[in-house]
């Protein structure tokens, strides 16, 4: 039996007598009582919001059972546009009304540009809603959520499809284990020497987060630290990763009598413009008594936030004697005038560059000209991802006084590091 036949089967006159209006983008409409809005079953092309008047809310499966009456300021028939089926129930006007028409597309709109998950959420609960309504149950099918939102979460598993497993709910899940991992110290620094190019001498490392996950091994950052970021466990781990850094940063200052030796450590950008980020540096620093000239945080142009708020705390990090590198440079759209208005201590060439100077002649002279503007600002350079002998021979030519790559070692324990450190020179492609 059709739903309209079901409901023109009961006795309600002003269901019957009027018939449901059609949409024609008039902003304010203004109905009188018993006229249908809309009936259940129907396709939907907009919600409401009530500005005057009373609007009941009928399930035609259930005797006309009143789901709702709504009044003035009140939302009404969102939930089809939302999840895009048909109506789940039918708006009787139930006092004279005058209805603002918010069109379908608005409201897509804000559901497109929604975090994935909150989508995600919303459309479960609607399934929910519309089994209950329909006193049936069809099970959540969760691949076909996430089908219909549209996101592709295969970077929580790049090694997988993405239609292989439930990936939605692993990003929830992750968040979770995050927290837990934190607790019970799953992470740990690794050290990736930066070397004098010339020379190949350790100048100094960057520290890079490792998570030891119980079941799945080794985490690497590019997998978590962006789901930290979308939540504030950023705060907290990143807090870790500074004290950790500094810790390990005295460690080395131990065996080397190199003032300039440094250890360098990745800022995201929501922790810079947290509250309590200057006096996290200041703890770190006073807790494992490091100088602050010997820390040098690197921060990446795209992850800037709040840019005012930004450039007043790492103004004030400059000023308590903390280095800054510019990471990731070449990447982003601002680098050069953070060149220009900032004091920046060091600028990290992309590897994107940099592994493209041996067979792109664009990129070759690109990577020239900014190390040529650099030197020009008393700015050294660190260039990235050097993987080859010939890479580090450009870079030579070039002027570049600092590499770091896989051709000089991958980012290694801090035990490896420290060994590496006290022998001076770097093994070639240790462990
Ligand atoms: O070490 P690996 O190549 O997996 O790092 C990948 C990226 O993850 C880095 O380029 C860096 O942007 C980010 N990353 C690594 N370690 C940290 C860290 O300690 N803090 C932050 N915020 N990002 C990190
Ligand atoms: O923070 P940043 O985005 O600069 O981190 C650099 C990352 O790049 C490090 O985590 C490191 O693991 C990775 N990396 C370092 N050297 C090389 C390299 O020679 N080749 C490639 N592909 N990646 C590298
Ligand atoms: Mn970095």
């Amino acid at each position: 039996m059709s739903l309209m036949r079901h409901c023109e089967g009961h006795n309600v006159e002003t269901l019957i007598l009027r018939k449901p209006m059609s949409f024609d983008h008039t902003p304010k409409k203004r109905f009188k009582k018993g006229h249908i809005v809309f009936r259940q079953g129907q396709s939907a092309d907009c919600a409401y919001i009530i500005d005057r008047g009373v609007v009941k809310i009928l399930h035609e499966k259930r005797d006309l059972k009143t789901l709702a009456v709504l009044g003035e300021g009140e939302i009404f028939g969102e939930f089809a546009i939302i999840d895009g089926k048909q109506r789940t129930a039918t708006a009787v006007v139930e006092e004279d009304c005058e209805l603002t028409v918010i069109p379908k597309k608005h409201i897509e709109e804000r559901i497109a540009n929604s975090d994935p998950i909150v989508r995600f959420l919303i459309l479960m609960l609607l399934t929910r809603l519309r089994n209950t309504l329909e006193d049936r149950y069809d099970p959540i099918n969760i691949k076909d959520l996430a089908k219909e939102i549209g996101k592709d979460f295969s970077f929580l598993y790049p090694q997988k499809a993405i239609d292989e497993k439930v990936v939605v709910l692993e990003k929830i899940k992750m968040e979770s284990e995050l927290l837990d991992g934190l607790n019970k110290r799953q992470f740990s620094m690794f050290f990736q020497p930066i070397v004098d190019i010339e020379t190949e001498e350790i100048a100094g490392f960057e520290s890079l987060v490792r998570w030891f996950h119980p079941q799945q091994g080794m985490i690497r950052p590019d997998l978590f630290i962006g789901v930290a970021e979308e939540t504030s466990l950023i705060i907290p781990l990143g807090e870790w990763i500074v004290h950790e850094t500094a810790r390990r940063l005295g460690e080395f200052m131990e065996h080397t009598h190199r003032s300039d030796f440094f250890v360098s450590v990745n800022i995201s950008g929501k922790q810079v413009v947290s509250p309590n980020f200057i006096n996290m540096l200041t703890s770190a620093v006073q807790q494992s008594g490091i100088i602050p000239k010997n820390l040098k945080l690197e921060i990446t142009e795209g992850v800037i936030l709040d840019k005012s708020q930004t450039e007043k705390t790492l103004d004030q990090c400059r000023n308590l004697g903390f280095q800054l590198a510019l990471d990731d440079f070449g990447t982003g759209y601002s680098g050069l005038r953070y060149l220009k208005d900032f004091v920046v201590d060091t600028v990290k060439l992309d590897k994107s560059f940099v592994q493209q100077i041996t067979n792109n002649s664009k990129a070759a002279i690109m990577v020239e000209s900014i190390i040529n503007l650099a030197n020009g600002l008393h700015i050294p350079v660190i260039a990235e991802g050097i993987e080859t002998i010939e890479h580090a021979q450009k870079l030579k030519s070039f002027n570049c006084q600092f590499g770091q790559g896989y051709l000089y070692s991958r980012p290694v324990p801090f035990e490896d590091a420290l060994a590496m450190l006290i022998g001076k020179t770097t093994q070639k492609k240790a462990a």
